[in-house]
């Protein structure tokens, strides 16, 4: 039988242990563009030289995440679909969608 003080400290622990791993999700999604509405939001990103943004497309039209100088292109993505692009030079990417070309965003890489 296990004594009711370490049941309770085995709960406090496995509760701590939760919390970390759910802070570490946040964190790590940090450099995340959702398109929704036609629209990419937040529409400028700032992120750190090497980083990888992640697009995912949350509405029901497809759309793609297209540099306007072409460095970079999506292809078309469909509800729920996800495209990852690293920066690996400081500088500013201007992007749009293919589809819907009045649909425009920015990462900005320092
Ligand atoms: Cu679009």
């Amino acid at each position: 039988m296990l004594k009711r003080s370490t049941l309770n400290f085995v709960l406090v622990l496995m509760l701590a242990i939760c919390a970390m791993a759910a802070m570490g999700r946040t964190s790590g999604n940090s450099n995340e563009v959702v398109i929704k509405n036609f629209s990419f939001e937040p529409a400028t990103l700032t992120v750190k030289v090497g980083a990888t943004v992640t697009w995912v497309n949350n509405d029901d039209e497809p759309h793609t995440a297209t540099a306007t100088d072409k460095r970079f292109n999506s292809k078309t993505l469909d509800n729920g679909d996800r495209f990852s692009q690293q920066f690996n030079a400081p500088g500013v990417y201007d992007y749009y969608c293919a589809l819907h070309p009045h649909m425009t965003g920015k990462i900005i890489v320092k």
